[in-house]
């Protein structure tokens, strides 16, 4: 009896396992074969919500369309400069704006001649908040949605990190699933206050599209703004490529283009800066007219392996053997008699790579930015010990291309930001976030050079930055590159004030004991130079270097030589020689030349704390008797 049971169990459970196999197969089938059929019916429809966005996108008409200017009056003018103190832009004018308004095309018309290849990657564009204003955040939504070709979106993503204005809650939600009833949007909210940089690295983790782009929550994506940038992650899967970012005022909501084209760079206090394209890259991107090398070559089939590539041919002369330039480069054709011949080049080739290929840049402004999803984790996403703001830029920007990547912009990818005048949210613990995050970088990344960080940081030695291991370890692992190889090769303009300089340090007149000192001023605008109580070391306002270019220099700006008896003004550096000085270590004098070619002395006259110094006549007096800090000449 028990046998007989045993069998009739064993048969029950063949029958089941058919059963339930014959039920998984059918239910798999089903739903699967009604996803495909689904799937085929929402890119239909998002093609459809494309195109009519694009066909009615320039005859709108109204208030802000086609990225106008708004001005209020009146009543509403009072009411949005009292609320400009805590949201930081004018947000009336911004509710007034349709949230898909139509935005001028500002690409260089260049850009719209180039082709892109039918396949690219799909992007996941993730958009973080916290607090922002209604319109800018859905304006931000409609423009990827409206701008981007529906078979590259894979989705977009807001993180909200936890915000707590009302409307950001359900109200959210139903705007999303009425608006974009296709599910393209989706909203994914954080548990807590995680800070920009670990709310961007939610969004990563939660995105599947092939490439990640990130977007603050108050953009406006401009027309064909995504394929160059999906072009270039296929091309260079290790590219990470900021859009150019263009201005939305914060007053206006106008849209308003660039100007001119920049990269980033930094500060040695760690802040970020834009900065004009430097010659050495503009040369690379002509590198249709690049010298026979060898390195220009090889580099390029390092960068392209499936490439072949020609010298440029000069002529040497049959006769007398002279060796003379090519005039006007040339390419490659052939006859249809299957002869080789020689074509001009063609336009789009030579003139438009200057206005649409990729400018490498030492590093990114932060937000708003495109990477292959596998890549920014393989090369260590962010530093998920960073709080709320700052610092995470330049850490993903140093990494990047000490860790076997390279950063771009991408001049025909636009999109507009909004730059706000302070923070419209707050930061838990008053913390100084940018200093502390900013500390973690240059502790894992800056090697020796974290010095100059702390020159301007004095107030940050000591202060916890908390535990950095997995960072390190991060960079050992990937077997990074040091910061001087940074330095040297990607960012070579770079000035280091204790490095490869006569002298450096403070500028004292010792009879007095006073010293150059900025006093505080913007190093970024115009300013007569001071001098004030030297601080021995304690104050990076008083740090100068007399550069082996022989400017008496800041970081950024150099005292220049105006007149005799004139104050001497801080300026940026021009390399012109009434920026050239001298210094003589043994009367102790230091002297310029005005663009005359008058030779003065640099004077502190009778000022004292908070006064001037000044270019005199050469006389030999006390108050034009200076001294370096340090000297690195012997
Ligand atoms: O706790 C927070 N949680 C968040 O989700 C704090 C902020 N945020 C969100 C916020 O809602 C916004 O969408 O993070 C985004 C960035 O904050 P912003 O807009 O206040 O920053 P910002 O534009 O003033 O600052 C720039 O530098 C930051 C350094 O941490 C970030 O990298 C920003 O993304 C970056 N913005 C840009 O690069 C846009 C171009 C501006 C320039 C230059
Ligand atoms: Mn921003």
């Amino acid at each position: 009896m028990p046998r007989l049971c045993g069998r009739r169990k064993r048969l029950d459970w063949k029958i089941l396992t058919v059963l339930a196999l014959v039920f998984v197969t059918s239910y798999f089938y089903y739903n699967f074969s009604k996803v495909s059929v689904n799937d085929e019916e929402i890119l239909h429809l998002r093609n459809k919500r494309f195109m009519e966005y694009r066909e009615k996108e320039g005859k709108r008409e109204g208030l802000g369309e086609k990225g106008r200017a708004v001005t209020l009056q009146g009543e509403e003018k009072a009411l949005a400069d009292s609320l400009f103190k805590k949201e930081a832009f004018n947000i009336i004018a911004s509710d007034k704006i349709a949230l898909d308004r139509s935005i001028p095309d500002v690409r260089d018309s260049r850009c719209r001649e180039v082709k892109y290849p039918k396949e690219l990657p799909t992007a996941s564009v993730i958009i973080i908040f916290h607090n922002e204003a209604w319109s800018p955040l859905l304006r931000t939504a409609h423009s990827v949605v409206n701008r981007s070709p529906p078979r590259y979106l894979h989705e977009v993503i807001l993180l909200d990190d936890f915000s707590d204005r009302p409307e950001l809650g359900s109200k959210l939600h139903d705007y999303v699933a009425k608006t974009w009833p296709d599910g393209i949007v989706k909203i994914i909210r954080t548990k807590e206050r995680s800070g920009l940089i670990r709310a961007r690295l939610a969004g990563a983790k939660a995105a599947t599209g092939d490439v990640l782009i990130f977007l603050d929550s108050h953009c406006e994506s401009n027309t064909g703004w995504l394929e160059p940038m999906l072009a270039r992650i296929k091309e260079d899967r290790t590219a990470v490529l900021c859009p150019e970012i263009d201005l939305i005022d914060k007053n206006t909501l106008q849209y308003g283009g660039t100007g001119s084209f920049s990269v980033g760079g930094f500060w040695w206090s760690l802040h970020f800066s834009w900065r004009p394209i430097p010659e050495h890259e503009q040369k690379r991107r002509s590198s249709g007219i690049a010298p026979i090398r060898l390195e220009p070559i090889l580099s390029r089939i390092k960068e392209f392996p499936n490439s072949v590539v020609c010298p440029i041919v000069d002529a040497i002369d049959a006769d007398t053997l002279e060796y003379s330039k090519n005039g006007g480069y040339q390419v490659g054709g052939f006859s249809w008699s299957l002869h080789f011949t020689w074509r001009d080049v063609p336009s789009r080739d030579l003139v438009h790579r200057k206005y649409t290929d990729p400018v490498g840049s030492p590093t990114m402004a932060g937000g708003l930015f495109a990477a292959d999803r596998k890549f920014f984790f393989e090369i260590g996403a962010y530093d998920p010990g960073m709080d709320v703001w700052g610092g995470e830029n330049l850490e993903i920007s140093f990494r990047t291309w000490m860790c076997g990547g390279k950063l771009e912009f991408i001049p025909c990818s636009r999109v507009g930001h909004i730059f706000r005048a302070s923070h419209p949210y707050t930061f838990p613990g008053n913390k100084d976030t940018h200093g502390i995050n900013s500390m973690r970088l240059a502790e894992v990344w800056m090697d020796e050079y974290k010095r100059l960080f702390y020159t301007h940081r004095k107030d940050l030695l000591g202060q916890d930055y908390g535990d950095i291991s997995e960072r390190v370890e991060l960079r050992k692992r990937l077997n990074c590159k040091s910061f001087k190889w940074f330095l040297d090769n990607v960012y070579p303009e770079k000035f280091i004030p204790d490095e490869n300089v006569h002298a450096w340090g403070m500028v004292r007149n010792p009879p007095s004991n006073l010293c150059l000192d900025t006093l505080q001023k913007d190093e970024k605008t115009v300013f007569d130079m001071g001098i004030y109580s030297c601080q021995n070391g304690a104050s990076a306002n008083e740090v100068f270097s007399l550069s082996i270019n022989d400017e008496l220099r800041r970081e950024e700006a150099c005292l220049t030589v105006v007149s005799e008896g004139g104050r001497v003004p801080l300026e940026s550096c021009t390399g012109a020689a009434n920026q050239k000085w001298k210094h003589d270590k043994d009367k102790l004098i230091i002297t310029g030349t005005t663009s005359g070619g008058q030779v003065l002395c640099l004077d502190k006259k009778n000022e004292k704390n908070n006064g001037h110094v000044y270019t005199e006549k050469c006389n030999g007096k006390e108050s034009q008797k200076w001294t370096f800090e340090h000297y690195l000449d012997n």
